[in-house]
């Protein structure tokens, strides 16, 4: 009998402890041979506030409300200076986050809160892709991208949605705080929903007797323009109108316990395995409810407490990661779907309590605008011992973030999948500055193009040049029946228009627009 055998014969149960004892041993004295083997898979949460502009965090200098949470990460991590959503407002931006595709491709505008599913089953998308690569995913939080097929049923189960094109788990704010329906949806089903109490919802007529803005304005708790003057939930008007539903219907103010309790119980849940997690925020967007608990945080009213919220939300989900021991492997992408708005249908008091605060930061225009403010946007990448500690110049695009991850994932994209996406894993691990040459930003009415730091912005035939609705947003659109081109290297803020002086050049970006457009972003040699 060897020595072993005879160990074993006496002591079985301590060998077995033994054993695994240096097995947890030898597996943790190698982590790096191990990452060098396999493709690195961390878990990946994606951060999207809605209308979050440049300079509305303190990183790039947000006066009158403190983001501590984001100075900690922006310290940490890489602080870009020139990221972009691919657009200036909402369902195109987070189209293409979740396709690699621009919206135009799929007609992406802003969408009423009963359209059909958007990005149809059967499409290539990032939750998808990393599902392949052995992902669990979950979104929590705004959607906006339409659900169902046609006519929502809002009482059955409510789907084609997100568990449909790659999601594992869903919970929602089915279109914006400001549309109805007033409710969660998780997974395929509202939740609280009563059979007696079914909900009908409409965009081209009233349903139902629930009060609306225009007939009892004294029921409000803040005054809103037409548009938003419809059905009265919480005591706030909506877009659209809405019967039934009573106990399913959401507390605004508690969106932030809410949706961050949901991502709390979503990590843990999946701790084991690597997880993607779309978190995304109903802040800052109207209406703009802050819990009672940050009234006051900010010298600028609800838009800035909203900020503070979003921070603590932010500072919440990270705390967590740290005391589950997960913050090493996970990489947090902090971002916003478009630039600020101030007035955007509430009378909420933003423009007037703003103070010395820029929304925007340097840039010019905001949300719906094709000017840099549209969607230059705070982007906040983290990923401890990964990413450098810098602020980044390179020129990169949220449209991005599918490719990237393909790549760290070792994903092969089928010639037809994500078409606008680029691998930029180094630029936003801070590896390098380098990032895109060219960039599209898609507005309202028309797209520019970014060639390094030459903008040049599409004109648009002088009767489209401003739909009615944007006509009082007192934002600077940049929508001309003209050419213009702006050298951002010496003109941040837009003012001098080039194009006269460099036909050429306008030339070209225009030609070059025609093909990235027609060809997709990885079909054409940058
Ligand atoms: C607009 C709304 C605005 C906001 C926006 C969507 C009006 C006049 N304005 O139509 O309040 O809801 O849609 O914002 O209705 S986004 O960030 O989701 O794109
Ligand atoms: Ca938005």
């Amino acid at each position: 009998m060897n020595l072993i055998n005879a160990f074993t014969w006496r002591y079985p149960s301590m060998l077995a402890s033994c054993t695994l004892l240096l097995c947890s041993v030898s597996v943790q004295a190698t982590p790096q041979n191990t990452a060098q083997k396999k493709p690195e898979k961390p878990n990946v949460i994606v951060m999207y506030v809605d209308d979050l502009g440049y300079g509305d965090i303190s990183p790039n200098g947000a006066q009158g409300v403190s983001t501590p949470n984001l100075d900690v990460l922006a310290k940490k991590g890489v602080n870009f200076t020139d990221a972009h959503s691919t657009a200036a407002t909402c369902t195109p931006s987070r189209y293409s986050l979740l396709t690699g595709e621009h919206g135009f491709r799929q007609d992406a505008a802003i969408l009423p809160g009963d359209a059909p599913a958007l990005i149809r089953p059967g499409k290539a998308t990032l939750p998808n892709m990393l599902q392949k690569a052995g992902y669990v995913t979950g979104v929590i939080g705004k959607w906006h991208l339409g659900l169902g097929d046609g006519s929502v049923d809002w009482n059955q189960d409510v789907k084609p949605g997100p568990l449909e094109i790659g999601f594992d788990y869903s919970f929602l704010l089915p279109a914006t705080g400001d549309r109805v329906p007033t409710v969660y949806l998780e997974n395929h089903s509202v939740v609280n929903l009563e059979n007696e109490d079914p909900i009908e919802v409409s965009y081209d007529h009233q349903v139902g007797n629930r009060p609306t803005g225009v007939a009892n304005p004294e029921l409000l708790r803040m005054t809103a323009d037409l548009q938003h003057s419809q059905t009265i939930v919480n005591g706030i008007s909506r877009i659209g109108s809405m019967s039934g539903g009573e106990k399913a219907l959401w507390v605004d103010e508690e969106f932030p316990d809410v949706f961050t309790e949901k991502a709390v119980d979503f990590i843990t849940e999946n701790k084991r395995k690597p997880f993607f997690l779309f978190f995304s925020f109903q802040d800052i967007h109207v209406p703009r409810l802050p819990n009672e608990r940050f009234k006051g945080k900010s010298t600028m009213g609800p838009r800035g407490d909203a900020i503070a919220q979003m921070d603590w939300m932010v500072g919440r989900l990270m705390k967590e990661l740290t005391a589950q021991g997960l913050e090493d492997n996970t990489l947090v992408i902090f971002t916003s779907d478009n630039g600020p708005v101030l007035d955007d249908g509430y009378n909420d008091k933003a423009a007037e309590m703003l103070g010395d605060h820029t929304p925007a930061g340097p840039f010019k225009g905001g949300k719906y605008s094709a000017f840099e403010g549209g969607t230059r946007v705070p982007m906040i990448v983290y990923w401890p011992h990964k990413t450098a500690h810098i602020r980044s110049r390179a020129l990169i695009s949220q449209v991005d973030i599918y490719a990237s991850l393909a790549g760290l994932v070792k994903q092969t994209l089928a010639a037809d999948e994500a078409i606008d996406s680029l691998d930029m894993m180094d630029a936003f691990l801070g590896q390098t500055e380098k990032g895109r040459t060219y960039l599209l930003e898609e507005a309202v009415g028309t797209v520019a193009l970014r060639k390094n730091n030459w903008k040049y912005i599409q004109p648009i035939a002088a009767d489209k040049v401003l739909p009615n609705w944007l006509e009082n947003k007192d934002i600077e659109m940049g929508f001309e029946d003209t050419p213009q081109l702006f050298d951002l290297s010496d003109d941040i803020g837009e003012q001098t228009n080039h194009a006269e002086n460099y036909p050429q050049l306008v030339n070209e970006l225009e030609m070059k627009t025609k093909v990235l457009l027609e060809k997709g972003f990885r079909n054409v040699q940058q």
